[in-house]
């Protein structure tokens, strides 16, 4: 790296911190301080509390960790680690009040910006192209879609705005339901990608069976008939541990979802509107996708697939960054970094789609996989245990492609997401695969 690629790589970065404090400070300048320190849903931390760990993560690993420097407040250190206090416990924490935290969070801000300045971005893992400062830009991003869905789930007047997306091309009416991926290997995970996290490395290869994809997300309209035909009812379509949980939560519909006059509603960011058809599906858990899948005689698409589908070229056999090659993602190509408070209609980002033709696998709603969080074969755990090793297993599904709230530089065709099956106030959707029968 030259010194011009230093001073660019440099300015890459305050621009990514920058952007992401931007998002951080809407999401929590737009409530009232008592909205910031209530706890709006047993499963997510007060919003002040996001804003401390968001201050206290660069903290550790910028101004401790890569800069050598002393902690700036030892004693908060324990309050905001989100090992020692499970999310319902925090409200009861003595945590540092809105003014507070954001004084702090934006005094680490200012060191980091003078150690960016004097660091060389090289010669050190943490510090090679910058990783560290990438990784805590990624950290505030995640932060800050967390932050959104506890917006989704506070009652009371609507606090965030932004404009709807764009409709939907011409050619979503009558595109295909599925295309083909034919068999063969690809490359799986990376050992390039500057700021991946570690759970995407390494690169490996993957040899699969030819499959068949949905074009696009499941839509409203397509889970609507599922729900009319009987779906929640019918425990064919689930597992014995979906089965359990569907009837255990009552489920019947996706969350935020209620029927009034013969018409599904939906509660969105505060406001109450029809659901709309042609809109992926959002807010199910992974044992609804899975029945949903099932019911329609179909499956899950694996991790494997998910990623063949958004990174392999055929014409070159390469895995590239993106379903439409290597460059970042704009708002022509997905719908991500909260520019709308919603998903875009099915068949949406024509520019966006994969060589094969399969549309929106990058932003709109978090994709559930049929695939548990495994580390890939090779794996290292790095910087820390904590950010994926811990969760390794069979409890959690994987997710993959981001959503509307995701901002583009925390995700990549590469990037893992995982959750409970149970889980369903996350921004999740799905579409479905099949094996061919010849195959
Ligand atoms: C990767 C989204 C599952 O929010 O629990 C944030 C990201 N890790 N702080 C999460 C994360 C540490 C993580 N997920
Ligand atoms: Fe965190």
């Amino acid at each position: 790296t030259g010194t011009t690629g230093t001073e660019a790589l440099r300015e890459t970065i305050a621009a990514e911190l920058l952007a992401a404090r931007a998002r951080t400070a809407a999401l929590t300048d737009c409530v009232e301080d008592a909205d910031l320190i209530a706890q709006h849903s047993p499963l997510m931390s007060p919003l002040v509390w996001d804003l401390a760990h968001i201050g206290n993560q660069e903290e550790l690993w910028l101004l401790r960790n890569v800069g050598g420097r002393d902690p700036l407040h030892p004693e908060i250190d324990p309050l905001y680690d989100a090992f020692q206090h499970p999310r319902a416990e925090r409200p009861s924490l003595p945590l540092l009040p809105p003014a507070e935290a954001r004084a702090y969070a934006h005094e680490v801000r200012g060191r980091v910006l003078d150690l960016l300045a004097a660091s060389p971005l090289e010669g050190a893992p943490l510090l090679d192209a910058g990783f560290a400062f990438g990784m805590i830009a990624q950290h505030e991003q995640q932060h800050d879609e967390t932050m959104l869905i506890t917006h989704q789930l506070r009652a009371g007047e609507p606090a965030l705005a932004a404009p709807p997306p764009p409709p939907a091309p011409a050619d979503a009416a009558i595109l295909p339901p599925e295309v083909l991926i034919p068999a063969g290997p690809f490359t799986m995970g990376t050992d390039t990608e500057p700021w991946a996290l570690d759970n995407e490395r390494p690169a490996h290869t993957v040899d699969l069976p030819a499959f068949l994809l949905d074009t696009t997300p499941v839509t409203n309209a397509a889970y609507q008939r599922f729900i009319a035909d009987g779906g929640y009812d019918d425990p064919r379509w689930w597992t014995e541990q979906g089965w359990e949980h569907r009837r255990r939560a009552d489920l019947r519909a996706p969350l935020f979802w209620q029927r009034q006059d013969g018409q599904w509603l939906r509660r969105r960011f505060g406001t109450v509107e029809p659901v709309p058809p042609n809109e992926p599906v959002l807010h199910v858990s992974w044992y609804e996708a899975d029945a949903y899948a099932r019911w329609a005689g179909r499956r899950l698409p694996t991790e494997a697939e998910w990623e063949k589908a958004a990174r392999y070229d055929p014409a070159t056999g390469r895995s590239r960054r993106y379903p439409w090659g290597d460059g970042p993602p704009g708002p022509e190509q997905a719908n991500l970094g909260q520019r709308h408070l919603r998903p875009a209609a099915a068949g949406s980002y024509p520019d966006g789609q994969s060589p094969y033709g399969v549309r929106q696998l990058m932003g709109d709603v978090w994709e559930w996989t049929a695939s548990d969080f495994h580390p890939y074969p090779g794996f290292r755990a790095w910087p820390y245990k904590e950010y994926s090793e811990v969760f390794f297993g069979s409890e959690y599904k994987v997710l993959r492609g981001g959503c509307f709230a995701v901002a583009p530089v925390a995700c990549r065709g590469t990037f893992r997401n995982w959750d409970y099956p149970i889980r369903r106030q996350i921004f999740s959707g799905f579409r479905t695969a099949r094996t061919p029968e010849e195959a």
